[in-house]
């Protein structure tokens, strides 16, 4: 990554962290007693509004002002093209620090309907640009660059004898003499590639070379960078044979490791909005993810969620609300959820049961879509997931749409919710799964062919959007929004003492997930 890039993010980083801190202070003031004059006139401001209705708040939402919002935020993809030659709002990059600032200055400009604030918390970002593992003069095929790997020294290949590690190479010991200054060949499993990596650094090796120990390659990232983490290579366990017999005999081979990368750990920022208005001990809480991948401006995944929300939390200041709402913006949802799972993971016991449901919006517009519920049922997720699931099952059976249920299974930004016994649902247009005969039949579009051919993929722009469905789904978030907003009542309360002695669960989709 170029210094003046790195720079950049992290003036960007300080600036959004002195505003938060600024608007905390501002919040604090507003809490003095001094200044109850003007928070009460603020109050009155509010009273003076309407309490928001589902039907008034839906017809608000036109497809002219979500376009336009989608042609700006495709305007911000591209300041990140100096740096990345495409357009992007992946973390670290300019338009991604241009995305953050759209919101933010967006809900600035609501006056003070809204507590604004931003929530920095630490993320990887790195690339592999380029890479090569030569062993006894040949290429194996599955040899990937492991995610986060650093570069080997001035990007050059640093060659070395192959050096077999012990058992799973998860200890100190496990590393013999013959690892320093070799190039390590250690089998996958128990520990992290992370941590295999360092062990290797701390063993004096070169490289690393991580080989399969199941049928297939490896895809894997050595997670958060570490000082001792040297150059590391996956490959597959079909590839690794031989050369771990002709270790085991006591054969020598040579072997070179090219790596050409960056990675580093940086600062990003989840960004919050949360009615000064409504019940602060009850809320209704929504999210998007306000970052991409590097392959492209992801303006379906999850520009469409993203400015839905900004759309809705817009268009709900013209009403009051009975709830809280509560908006979040999350970032580095690309890098494994890191957003939403810090977000949770700060957030006091007493804080987690004034969130009394947390909905997800992550791809709204997939060109090829289908309307799909998440199935979140109250026998595996928390009381009220299936209240919530039946308001959207509702929603569009009352407007005529079909629909379908997809798996619950902790791939978006929902995870960490209902992991901490929130409640918690959500809705999507589909990403790279192919369209079914029967799914063409309910909503049209192509079988055959992904819900979104462009997902994760530079064509994610503009014209990847299906602005009639968009405008569908907006509307439902409107529903959504304006329905708890109103009232929660009938919508069941957590027992949180009861959840106290839930047992720990196995996290999939998160920062670690490709980890071992
Ligand atoms: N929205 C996708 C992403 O951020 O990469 C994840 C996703 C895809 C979630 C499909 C649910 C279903
Ligand atoms: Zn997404």
């Amino acid at each position: 990554m170029p210094a003046q890039r790195r720079s950049f993010t992290r003036l960007l980083a300080f600036c959004l962290a002195s505003a938060a801190f600024a608007h905390a202070f501002v919040v604090l003031q507003q809490q003095a007693p001094i200044l109850l004059e003007d928070a009460s006139r603020g109050a009155d401001t509010l009273a003076s509004k309407e309490l928001v209705d589902s039907t008034v708040l839906q017809s608000t939402i036109t497809k002219d002002n979500l376009l336009k919002r989608a042609q700006d935020l495709y305007e911000i993809a591209k300041v990140s093209v100096d740096e990345w030659q495409h357009p992007t709002r992946v973390i670290g990059s300019e338009g991604h620090a241009h995305t953050l600032e759209y919101i933010a200055q967006s809900l600035e400009s609501l006056g003070d309907y809204y507590n604004i604030s931003t929530q920095s918390f630490p993320a990887v970002v790195g690339q592999v640009f380029e890479s090569r593992l030569v062993l006894a003069n040949g290429v194996p095929d599955s040899a990937r660059a492991m995610s986060n790997t650093p570069p080997t020294p001035k990007k050059e290949p640093v060659l070395g004898k192959l050096a077999l590690v012990h058992d799973t190479g998860c200890a100190p010991h496990d590393y013999p003499s013959d690892v320093a200054g070799a190039i390590a060949f250690i089998p996958r499993g128990t520990c992290s590639f992370g941590d295999k990596s360092a062990l290797a650094g701390l063993a004096g090796a070169k490289a690393a070379v991580v080989y399969n120990t199941e049928p297939g390659n490896i895809a894997g990232t050595l997670g958060r960078p570490s000082p001792n983490h040297v150059p590391t290579f996956g490959i597959s366990a079909e590839d690794a044979a031989s050369f771990i017999e002709q270790l085991a005999r006591g054969e020598k081979i040579d072997a070179s490791a090219y790596i050409d990368s960056y990675v580093s750990e940086i600062k990003t920022q989840n960004v919050l909005a949360q009615t000064t208005a409504g019940d602060p001990d009850n809320c209704v809480m929504l999210g998007g993810h306000s970052d991409s991948v590097g392959a492209g401006p992801g303006i379906n995944d999850d520009g469409s969620g993203s400015l839905t929300l900004l759309e809705v939390a817009t268009q709900l200041t013209n009403y009051t609300v009975n709830n809280c709402v509560r908006f979040a913006w999350w970032s580095a949802e690309e890098e494994g959820l890191l957003g939403s799972d810090y977000y949770v993971s700060v957030l006091e016991e007493e804080e987690k049961a004034k969130i009394r449901l947390f909905m997800d919006y992550d791809m709204l517009a997939s060109p090829n879509h289908a309307y799909q519920v998440y199935n979140a049922t109250n026998d595996v997720n928390p009381l009220g997931s299936e209240e919530l699931r039946d308001l959207y099952v509702d929603w569009y059976t009352a407007n005529g749409h079909n629909f379908t249920f997809i798996p619950f299974d902790g791939r978006s930004d929902y995870d960490a919710f209902i992991k901490n016994g929130i409640p918690g649902g959500g809705i999507a247009t589909g990403a790279e799964v192919i369209k079914t005969e029967e799914e063409e039949e309910m909503f049209g579009g192509q079988a055959g062919i992904a819900f979104d051919p462009c997902y994760h993929e530079l064509c994610d722009d503009v014209s990847n959007l299906n602005l009639d469905a968009w405008v569908v789904n907006a509307k439902l978030v409107a529903h959504s929004v304006a329905t708890y907003a109103r009232s929660l009542n009938g919508f069941p309360k957590v027992n949180r003492q009861a959840l106290a002695s839930a047992s720990p669960y196995e996290p999939r989709y998160h920062g670690s997930k490709l980890a071992m």
